[in-house]
């Protein structure tokens, strides 16, 4: 993905007409398109084709299974065009390693998660997150998913990943995490939802984002 806003939009309204219309409006101020369950579950995954003509799409799958299920939803997922995965780590190197060989054969990229941005995220996922970065660098992953929310979590993984790997971080604004400041911390991109497309105007909300990042 390449870095110009350091704004990725999570599009998770459930409707084509919605989507399609929010991706074109603010697709000058965001650099990759987030789809997950709520967009795929509601209207199929060839909604993944028609927003890559807009931005390149992470699919946000959180793949976690057995290496063998996570090779299919790999596969099924880059053939839909999707330029980027989300997986879970938690589940093992040898899963992790079956998302990072798909994605090396289709030359896509995978992200990994490492600590969520919600109060339950700390639950079970603090005491493993720095154990899973250094997984996702060893495994080489092209980046891992750490929380706006904790600034100073993403300073702490940053320093476990160097700067090789990328970190991309949900929790801006209706989460109540900053894009500065955790861009600030070392995050390379900020994923941002509700702010943007529960907005009157999703192109203002994206730029005025934009605007306090200055990346
Ligand atoms: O809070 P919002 O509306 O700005 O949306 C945040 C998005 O990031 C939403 O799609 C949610 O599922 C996702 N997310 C988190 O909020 N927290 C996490 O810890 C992880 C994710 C996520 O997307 O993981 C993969 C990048």
């Amino acid at each position: 993905m390449e870095k110009k806003n350091c704004l990725i939009l999570a599009l998770d309204v459930t409707d084509r007409e919605n989507a399609l219309r929010i991706a074109n409006e603010v697709s000058e101020y965001v650099d990759s398109i987030k789809v997950g369950y709520p967009l795929v579950l509601g209207e199929g995954l060839g909604i993944v084709k028609e927003l890559a003509e807009l931005a390149p799409v992470i699919a946000d799958f959180k793949v976690a299974d057995i290496p063998n299920t996570d090779r299919l939803i790999c596969e099924h997922v880059f053939n839909a065009g999707a330029d980027a995965i989300i997986t879970h780590g938690f589940t093992g190197r040898d899963s992790l390693d079956s998302c990072v060989k798909v994605a090396e054969e289709y030359d896509r990229d995978v992200y990994v998660v490492t600590e969520m941005s919600h109060p339950g995220g700390v639950e079970f996922f603090r005491p493993v997150a720095e154990t899973i970065a250094q997984m996702a660098a060893d495994a080489g992953a092209t980046g891992v998913v750490a929380p706006a929310t904790r600034p100073e979590r993403v300073r702490d993984i940053r320093k476990i990943i160097g700067d090789d790997l990328h970190i991309i971080s949900p929790g801006v604004g209706a989460q109540g995490g900053s894009a500065a400041d955790v861009i600030n911390a070392g995050a390379d991109w900020v994923i941002v939802g509700r702010s943007i497309y529960n907005s009157n105007s999703p192109a203002d909300a994206a730029m005025k984002i934009c605007n306090e990042m200055k990346c």
